[in-house]
């Protein structure tokens, strides 16, 4: 029996004893091979297994530096820990506790930023992973990149694969853009281009932010505590272009359950518009009905037909990823999962800059097709209710957005006024795009369920989209919306 009382290299034996499955490489003599920044819950719960997987399969290029974006406290607490945290993968059927060792080591760019530019230009590293989340694409994040890679090119070493693992379309090609961008130098702009590569990617699981919850359940299964202590669902999924500056890293990733192709756009629409876009329905509709977590959402039955039907009928005749209705059925039965507690005030963060890879790509394709629009409506029309900051209890939530000012500002001054409300937000520049701005349809489509909310309620408007199926919400039509026309 070890004596130690939180997770690290000292425990490791007795929990191997108890059956836990931890490292068994030697974690202290590697060097890590790949540069992760945003050492948020998502990249440790999905890639951070695969790496895991690759260095007990003996192959010691894959450990990781983990690089706190933001805060130092989830930095600090995992160099406690030896780098070591804890997953608990489960779902109705099966579950397993697994620790996790393929972090060797962690800093905070904003405290130790030599670090991370010694970590760029080191010779051992292959690879930088990013998950900064999609507001983290400026030009700051290009400016970090660049100012490791003009020293790696100084030093003489060679390329690396730059891989985004944000929710974002086309992640990588974005990721490549900021570079060039902030490279503004001929020479470093042709060997960035050279030498190396961005690939895109689409990557899924569902992790919701650790809770004390998690961190009890895993001391009781431990024995020893664990301050970084994660949960998630048994399903991932990582699907990458196969653009690596190292080629043969296609085949290696592949053994661990990676899946690479030549282009990841119809993973990337598919995954970004039915799981995400769906998400970001129910969190917005969930926060006006306190409803707190994903799995209350989508066992509330006018959710449910609604996310069934924005993805049958809006979202899935633009797709081309093969198994759409199978892939949709899936979700909603992992967005059912009984055991995460997925909080749909995590999933509204940073709305307004989901929405457009989310909802935007299937509203524009539907009004191309002159097909129908309502739900995406009905959701818009939430999400501008949720601005306000309450639900339709009176409960005050934050709007954590970093237009939230803006966005409360707005739904504040014209609440009385659903016509200038909707102009107020959908004349929001950076959302939309010009195809809906201009749709006097897709407006009055808004307005319509706008005014619905704003009299009946979310539930009401729930309710009623639930007996109307897939009727199109015309712009004639929508002004009949009034109260005395809603059953
Ligand atoms: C979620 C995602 O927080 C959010 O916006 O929609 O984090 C989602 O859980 C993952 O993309 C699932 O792969």
């Amino acid at each position: 029996m070890s004596s130690a009382k939180h997770l690290c290299n000292a425990a490791l034996p007795a929990l191997a004893g108890q059956g836990i499955r931890v490292p068994t490489y030697e974690r202290h003599s590697l060097v890590p091979g790949v540069v992760h920044l945003g050492l948020g819950a998502f990249q440790r719960a999905h890639q951070a297994l695969v790496f895991d997987d690759l260095l007990e399969a003996g192959d010691t290029r894959w450990g990781v530096l983990g690089v706190s974006s933001r805060s130092f406290e989830l930095a600090d607490a995992l160099a406690e820990q030896d780098g070591l945290y804890s997953v608990h993968i489960q779902n109705a059927e099966r579950q397993e506790r697994r620790v996790v060792g393929a972090v060797l080591k962690t800093c905070a760019v904003r405290r130790e930023p030599d670090q991370w530019l010694e970590a760029v230009a080191h010779p051992a590293t292959r690879w930088i992973t990013l998950t900064v989340t999609e507001k983290g694409y400026d030009a700051a994040l290009g400016r970090l990149l660049v100012a490791g890679l003009r020293q790696r090119h100084g030093a003489g070493l060679g390329g690396l694969t730059i891989a985004s693992c944000d929710n974002i379309r086309g992640n990588g090609e974005k990721l490549q853009a900021l570079c060039l961008q902030a490279a503004n130098d001929p020479e470093l702009q042709d060997w960035i281009t050279q030498h190396c590569r961005f690939p895109n990617s689409m990557v899924d699981r569902i992790v919701p932010a650790s809770t004390p919850d998690d961190r009890e359940s895993a001391q009781a299964a431990l024995g020893v505590g664990d301050g970084c202590a994660l949960r998630t669902e048994t399903f991932w999924q990582w699907v990458l272009e196969d653009q690596l500056a190292d080629p043969a890293d296609a085949q290696v990733l592949a053994s661990a359950g990676v899946t690479l192709v030549a282009d990841v756009r119809p993973f990337e629409d598919a995954k970004l518009r039915m799981l995400n876009g769906s998400h970001s329905a129910m969190a917005t509709l969930g926060q006006l009905l306190d409803l707190p977590i994903i799995g209350a959402c989508i066992a509330q039955p006018d959710i449910r037909t609604l996310v069934h039907r924005l993805m049958t009928q809006e979202v899935m005749p633009h797709l081309t990823m093969p198994g759409l209705a199978d892939y949709r059925d899936a979700l909603i039965a992992r967005f059912g999962n009984p055991t995460l507690r997925h909080s749909v005030h995590q999933i509204a963060t940073d709305g307004a800059t989901k929405i457009a890879d989310r909802w935007v790509p299937s509203i524009e394709a539907q009004l191309a097709q002159g097909r129908g629009i309502d739900q995406h409506a009905l959701i818009v029309a939430a999400w501008i209710w949720s601005c306000r900051g309450q639900s339709d209890q009176g409960q005050p939530y934050a709007v954590n957005d970093p237009r939230s000012e803006q966005l409360v500002g707005l739904a504040l001054q014209h609440q009385n006024d659903v016509p200038a409300w909707v102009d107020a937000f959908m004349d929001l520049d950076g959302i939309w795009g010009p195809a809906l701005q201009q749709s006097t349809a897709w407006r009055a489509a808004v307005q319509g369920w706008l005014q619905l909310i704003a009299t009946q309620g979310t539930a009401a408007a729930l309710a009623r989209a639930a007996t109307e199926p897939g009727e199109p919400l015309t712009a004639s039509r929508s002004r009949d919306l009034s109260p005395a026309a809603v059953r």
